[in-house]
């Protein structure tokens, strides 16, 4: 269901002015506000008066996770700390978090923009949320929930972790609508599994699954398992949190982005120059309505691609296609890019597999070497060694096969590998350590 549906179909052209009005603003509030902002603009030889189209979007410098870290941890607030009602941060892999903050009116905007995105999902008053994103300075928890709220539906504020009494709980209080990362949920589904719970008999009917990158097949063994229809949810810290974009429950083929709050372009990494819908690059966002924390072409180091073309759904925001990974998740091994979740597709695909692996990256002799240590079925695992062994062949000629690249299977006994109650950690790289 479209939550709202004004803001939410509205024609090109009625929802480029309101663009262009909150832009316009927002330029004019960070070059008054924030020192940061004022010194790039003037460095790019740029005033607010100078925004005359959306096209002039494209004279304002960029702003990267650098220079957030170079203001940390208020320095980018665009209000007085009096209006800062909340902070959130993100953990990066290493060094100091990211720190955002939120006025009173940033929360309920955040809140409305859950509710939408709670509603494409499936969720409606009368459904039972079970929220698994942790709560915390992470925003996935604390985003959900107040637009659970919005919505008028019933949230179990559960936050992630203690997963037997997860599962407890989805059993005696029937929960209809799932919302943590896709990798929690397929362990939701094996420690049910393991305590004689199917989801079968459950209630749930959607999972509004994100915050790490996951692929289609992911997305069909998830379905599978957990006997839901799964959707895909995006966003970031710096952008809002959750809430940025989100799969239609009908199409589930791209993410509608929130345009009336938020400004999409892709551009080429390497140049910065904005590339036309359909080509894939690196996703910057500018924020229009945000008041503490406001985000002028920020470089999200997410890579996808734009697409306009309408959508069954009715809703006339521009989607995102599925984040395939991110600049920095970028393996380079022998010349040849992967992405992590390149590998995840070509595993899904192969029987015997579980959906649980690592990515080792290590050097040897001035080489990079890849090693996709993957989990094996309990069926497969107790056959011969023959067995295991073709398994492994297999699996390496596919990987050779789809993406160009020779790496190494180790085959590992099931749940070996670690589970997460939040993002997975999917790259261990033995280079940096
Ligand atoms: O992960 C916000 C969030 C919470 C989104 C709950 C969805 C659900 P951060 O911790 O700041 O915020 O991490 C943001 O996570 O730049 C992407 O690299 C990645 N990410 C988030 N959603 C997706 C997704 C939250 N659906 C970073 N697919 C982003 C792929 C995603 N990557």
């Amino acid at each position: 269901m479209i939550y709202n549906m004004e803001f939410e179909t509205l024609p090109r052209e009625a929802l480029e002015a309101i663009q262009l009005r909150r832009l316009r603003a927002t330029v004019e509030r960070v070059n008054a506000t924030v020192p940061f902002y004022r010194k790039r603009f003037r460095e790019a030889g740029i005033v607010p008066a100078d925004i005359q189209t959306l096209n002039d979007l494209q004279r304002l410098p960029f702003t990267t996770k650098i220079d957030l870290r170079d203001n940390y941890p208020f320095g980018m607030f665009a209000v007085p700390m009096d209006n800062v009602v909340r902070i959130h941060a993100s953990s990066g892999t290493t060094g100091k978090p990211t720190v955002v903050g939120y006025t009173a009116r940033d929360i309920e905007t955040w809140a409305e923009l859950m509710a939408r995105s709670l509603s494409a999902g499936g969720a409606s008053r009368g459904d039972i949320i079970h929220n698994a994103y942790g709560y915390g300075l992470f925003t996935g928890g604390l985003g959900i929930h107040y637009g659970a709220e919005r919505l008028g539906a019933s949230v179990i504020p559960i936050s992630g972790g203690n997963t037997k009494r997860q599962v407890m709980i989805m059993k005696d209080f029937g929960p209809t609508i799932l919302t943590c990362t896709p990798s929690y949920a397929l362990h939701l589904a094996e420690v049910a599994a393991d305590m004689g719970v199917d989801f079968a008999d459950l209630r749930f009917k959607s999972g509004v699954f994100g915050a790490e990158p996951w692929s289609e097949a992911m997305r069909e063994e998830i379905e599978r398992k957990l006997h839901l229809t799964a959707v895909d949810i995006y966003g970031l810290s710096e952008v809002i949190g959750p809430g940025v974009s989100i799969e239609c429950i009908e199409a589930k083929k791209g993410l509608h982005i929130f345009e009336d709050h938020f400004i999409a372009e892709v551009i080429n990494p390497e140049t910065g120059e904005v590339l036309p819908y359909g080509q894939m690059g690196e996703l910057v966002f500018t924020s229009i309505t945000k008041e503490a924390f406001p985000i002028i072409r920020y470089r999200t180091r997410d890579i996808t691609s734009l697409n306009p073309e309408p959508c069954v759904c009715g809703r006339t925001l521009i989607r995102m296609n599925r984040v395939s990974g991110r600049t920095d998740d970028m393996l380079i091994i022998r010349g040849v890019n992967v992405f992590p979740s390149q590998i995840e597709s070509v595993l899904m695909e192969i029987e015997g597999v579980e959906p649980h692996y690592q990515l080792v990256v290590d050097r040897v002799d001035n080489l990079d070497t890849l090693t996709v240590m993957v989990e094996v079925g309990e069926r497969a695992f107790h056959d011969e060694v023959r067995v295991l062994q073709t398994l492994e062949k297999k699996i390496t000629k596919n990987i050779k096969e789809f993406l160009g690249v020779s790496v190494k299977v180790t085959l590992v006994e099931p749940k070996t590998i670690a589970r997460s109650e939040g993002k997975a950690m999917r790259v261990i790289d033995k280079r940096k350590l």
